[in-house]
């Protein structure tokens, strides 16, 4: 059983999201989602999320690739998550690329995985917010 985890805060669910997901779960047979709690957006990555965490988890534990939703609420609960929950596999999108090569050390194979291009919730934020102009 190849345990694979990966981090995020996934509001306004997209299919950037979903491609990452998808990709992550073809790396092993077990796919844990960190999932940054509400405190953590705000007072941490400076995000405003749409939906709450527990909208935001409910919507990932609908997505077949996910085995386990998990909060995330902070930045160096990493170590510990890698041994607490057995991983194998730690991915996330290639904009985080070198920032974790240090759970290399928790005998964790690392992976970045290229971004899905033109889809962003902030885009999307946008995009929405220009159209309700006209
Ligand atoms: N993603 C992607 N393509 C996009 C948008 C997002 O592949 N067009 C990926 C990101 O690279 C990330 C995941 O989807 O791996 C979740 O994206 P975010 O919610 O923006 O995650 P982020 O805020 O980068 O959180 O401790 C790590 C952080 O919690 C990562």
């Amino acid at each position: 059983m190849k345990r694979v985890i990966t981090y995020g805060t996934f509001d306004l669910l997209h299919y950037g999201h979903i491609n990452l997901l998808r990709r992550a779960k073809a790396l092993g047979d077990y796919l844990i989602v960190a999932l940054s709690t509400d405190e953590f957006n705000s007072e941490q990555k400076g995000k405003k999320c749409y939906f709450n965490y527990e909208q935001r988890k409910e919507l990932l534990e609908s997505v077949r690739y996910v085995d386990l939703v998990i909060p995330e609420t902070c930045w160096e609960q990493k170590r510990t998550d890698m041994k607490e929950y057995h991983v194998d596999v730690f991915v996330i999108g290639e904009d985080w690329k070198g920032k974790f090569d240090y759970l290399k050390d928790e005998g964790v194979e690392v992976v970045y995985l290229p971004r899905t291009p033109e889809i962003s919730t902030t885009q999307i934020k946008e995009d929405l917010y220009t159209h309700s102009k006209h």
